[in-house]
């Protein structure tokens, strides 16, 4: 997925996007028009707001409701979608079902939205629905995660996952270099079956495992939910007690049913323990985890993605062409300060030692 970043959009987008520091993606400037792979949004000035008195009519079918990430997500969508900013926002909590979502997503069309935002449960099975949406003239913006089957939207505003696996993996390399840690024997709790977090995630993770030698035991879904990460880490405590160093959650939630898991088997982890546990999305109380020394390393996904779709919304209804892809910033964080810097992709990228006062400053 070829970065792009908006010079000009980042300009009116200051609140949530990529500033390039603490690991967070970088891109080069790039110009696309996506209204080439959308026509419905080739000329979307003229798109007067369907309610007639300016309100613009906004479809939004989230993944659902099974992380913490999530619930920040959809809160910023709601604060930002209101009334107040010129929105009649309609939400669909879509319980992690990808046919409820592309209901979801038709009874949109039928409501004569103005715009449509989808985060995808799964990266494919799109493009006929937003062929449809293209053909009732609907700019569909994209969030988070990503569609790979389908170029019919106009934006999609989200984290770079594969980054994300490889800054896990190169952290774990200079960490257990530090450390005097020869072998690593890790166990992953992937995220939800055919979600792009997921894939980019385990392909990350996977090609540095792969480089550097190191032994992946098993590498099951937890769904990104506390109790599947617990159940997962139960059946894994049972077959791999004794076998494996580092535990790798593809999200916090997760990480909370490991750590349940771990306690109740006996295991240690974290600062000074016998795992070296990791986790993603780096949510403010995980981040608390990181600095208390319960989590070694976190890898943020920013899930603040409204404030630029708003923005992206208010281009497009000024005839104006905005970027096909844009990243949100993310930052890495560890428990301890014997890593401060690892190399991804060939950029240097600050790993902050999480201390309170860090905690004390996350926004979410
Ligand atoms: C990633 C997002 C993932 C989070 C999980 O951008 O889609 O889904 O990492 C969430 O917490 O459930």
């Amino acid at each position: 997925m070829k970065k792009i970043f908006s010079l000009a959009l980042a300009a009116a987008m200051s609140l949530s996007l990529v500033a390039c520091g603490g690991g967070g993606n970088t891109s080069t400037p790039a110009a696309s028009n996506p209204a080439a792979s959308n026509p419905a949004a080739s000329n979307p000035a003229v798109s007067t707001p369907s309610t007639g008195d300016g309100t613009l009519k906004v479809g939004f079918a989230q993944v659902g409701h099974e992380s913490d990430w999530r619930t920040a997500s959809t809160k910023s969508a709601q604060d930002v979608f209101s009334a107040a900013n010129g929105y009649e926002l309609s939400f669909v909590d879509c319980d992690n079902d990808s046919a409820k979502q592309l209901e979801a997503v038709r009874s949109f069309i039928q409501q004569g939205m103005d715009y449509i935002i989808i985060d995808p449960i799964v990266a494919t099975g799109w493009d006929t629905v937003l062929t449809e949406c293209d053909e009732a003239g609907i700019p569909v913006i994209i969030i988070d995660r990503t569609v790979d089957d389908s170029d019919k939207y106009v934006a999609w505003v989200g984290s770079d996952f594969k980054v994300e696996g490889l800054a896990c993996g190169e952290w774990l390399k200079a960490y257990a270099a530090d450390k005097g840690i020869g072998e690593i024997n890790a166990l992953v709790i992937e995220g939800s079956v055919g979600a792009s977090a997921t894939i980019g995630r385990t392909d990350g993770f996977k090609e540095i495992a792969e480089r550097e030698g190191w032994t992946i035991l098993d590498s099951q879904s937890g769904d990104f939910t506390e109790a599947g990460g617990q159940e997962v880490m139960e059946s894994f405590c049972q077959s791999y007690k004794g076998q494996f160093n580092v535990v790798i959650c593809q999200n916090d939630n997760e990480a909370a049913g490991a750590m349940t898991a771990m306690d109740q088997a006996g295991i240690t982890y974290g600062v000074g323990g016998d795992v070296i546990l990791v986790s993603f999305d780096a949510n403010k109380p995980y981040v608390q985890m990181v600095c208390d020394g319960k989590i070694n390393a976190n890898f943020e996904c920013n899930p603040m993605a409204a404030p630029t779709v708003s923005e992206i919304i208010q281009a497009l209804e000024k005839g104006e062409t905005p970027e096909k892809e844009v990243y949100v910033s993310e930052h890495w964080f560890a428990a301890e300060d014997n890593v401060t810097s690892i190399t991804v992709n060939g950029e240097a990228q600050e790993v902050i030692h999480a201390t309170q006062e860090v905690v004390d400053g996350r926004p979410y």
